[in-house]
């Protein structure tokens, strides 16, 4: 163990302006998905996939931090390293934490030995578990229902119900589609098959396509609600993450409503949801790369977690996103501007910084298009666009000249957000360096990532087209670094 922390949580990369300052990630090399989240003794654990090798998905390992505000975070050795010949041997994969009956902290999470994908158990305890002891027999499912032809079995959510732990396991049935088998325990170590806890084959999904497996599956409740929260994978892509609602009735979840969880495609991956100490249901997801391997391995890391995020039913029933507001201890210097329209073709900065939060509010917009330019250049030779399409009701995200470099990835990306009658247009976002993390509404979330190469691309500026814009009000804090 030793070993490996000197070797790689001591290094830390060079200068990069790309690299966020207030989002978590590790000193240096590869990072994906949040795994075994917990709030343990006066402290979050966010542990990790991490290579220790290099900035590219490999040798997988968890990696460890804390933090007692959700806001700076302290790094810890690696918690858990694939075992010489064990059923990990090739990566210790996705999992979660639970802890069990005797109070003794329990990680569930998936092994990969010789392309096989098994569920493994491991338990910890003291103050800051850092050590994780891996059970003896392992793997605690020897294979999945020799029935079902699977692309994939792996990744875990555990919840309690009628006395027992129930674990859904992330799932695809070859030419079916996406799915998470059900199992049941009474020790988390002897499990039986339930079946099918959801699946794309008798779900309706209408137009919404959710690939042909389902990576690191949530299921938990929000006030009397089932949510199911999973990650839409095909071979060699992984899509988006995707919330789905519905009815569970005889250990069977039946979806009545699906949505993507976040519009930014694959820069809002593998989220796992956790309960914290306030009851509150937070969740961390992988922010990917939109850049070459080559520069990532240039740049020595890859990869960086969304910041905290809350999940909450709002009196009428619908979803919300929020960033927790222990975020809001991070604002320095603090920007305004006053209401006032803003006539078609304008473009008006407002405030400039490469590591900001911002909240901007417009009065409904009616036709036309409103919004920001953020990480904008002086000309506007490199920006991007984060606007509301008034016509078609869509939020967009337009990367088409966010950069000069012809390597990073510059495309439109955009999800929905129907604006009630008198409903102002409200954009809380996060800029951090090539981070830009956007909560529209409060249910509308986007998060991507943009790699201007001029240094002077730090301008935030407003414009509106075809129409006045009304800004309602406008704030921009400097956000300091959590290291
Ligand atoms: N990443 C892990 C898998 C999971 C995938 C491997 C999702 O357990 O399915 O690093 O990004």
């Amino acid at each position: 163990m030793g070993t490996h922390l000197d070797q790689t949580l001591g290094r830390r990369v060079t200068f990069d302006s790309h690299r966020p300052s207030y989002h978590f990630l590790p000193p240096a090399n590869w990072m994906n998905d949040p795994n075994g989240l917990i709030d343990w003794q006066g402290r979050y654990h966010l542990y990790y996939q991490y290579n220790p090798f290099g900035a590219r998905w490999g040798n997988i390992h968890w990696g460890h931090a804390s933090s007692d505000d959700l806001v700076h975070w302290t790094h810890h050795p690696i918690a858990l390293e694939p075992s010489a010949d064990g059923p990990d041997a090739n990566g210790c994969w996705s999992g979660c934490a639970v802890v069990d009956a005797a109070g003794v902290p329990t990680i569930l999470y998936t092994g990969l030995r010789n392309g096989l994908q098994r569920p493994c158990l491991a338990t910890s305890g003291g103050a800051l578990l850092l050590e994780w002891e891996r059970y003896a027999a392992n793997p605690v499912i020897p294979e999945p229902p020799q029935e079902l032809d699977l692309v994939g079995f792996r990744d875990h959510t555990i919840w309690q119900e009628d006395g027992d732990w129930f674990m859904g396991i992330g799932a695809g049935v070859r030419g079916a589609g996406g799915a998470v088998l059900l199992y049941r325990s009474n020790d988390l170590r002897h499990w039986e098959y339930e079946g099918l806890l959801a699946s794309a084959e008798t779900e309706y999904f209408g137009a919404l396509w959710t690939g042909a497996m389902w990576e690191c599956p949530n299921f938990f409740w929000l006030h009397d609600r089932p949510f199911l929260v999973f990650s839409a994978w095909e071979e060699g892509r992984t899509a988006y993450s995707v919330v789905a609602t519905g009815s569970y009735v005889d250990r069977r979840f039946t979806m009545e409503q699906a949505s993507r969880l976040d519009y930014g495609d694959h820069h809002f991956y593998a989220p796992q949801v956790m309960t914290d100490r306030h009851g509150r249901r937070l969740m961390w997801g992988w922010i990917q790369e939109g850049r070459s391997l080559e520069a990532q391995d240039a740049a020595g890391w890859s990869g960086a977690m969304s910041l905290p995020r809350q999940l909450l039913l709002n009196p009428a029933g619908v979803l919300e996103i929020h960033p927790v507001p222990e975020l809001r201890s991070l604002r320095e210097k603090h920007h305004q501007a006053v209401a006032h329209s803003v006539p078609p073709g304008t473009v008006e900065v407002l405030a400039g910084g490469a590591h900001l939060e911002i909240e901007a509010v417009f009065a409904r917009p009616r036709a036309g298009m409103c919004g920001l330019s953020l990480r904008r250049s002086p000309d506007g030779e490199e920006e991007t666009l984060l606007m509301y399409d008034a016509g078609d009701q869509i939020l967009v995200l337009d990367r088409r000249r966010a950069s000069r470099d012809p390597e990073a990835t510059a495309d439109i990306q955009s999800g929905p957000l129907m604006l009630a009658e008198d409903e102002p247009l409200r954009l809380h976002l996060f800029i951090d360096a090539s981070v830009v993390e956007v909560f529209a509404n409060d249910r509308t979330c986007l998060t991507s990532r943009v790699y201007p190469t001029r240094s002077d691309a730090t301008r935030v500026a407003m414009f509106a087209e075809g129409t006045d814009a009304q800004l309602l009000s406008f704030d921009a804090w400097e956000i300091a670094s959590i290291w």
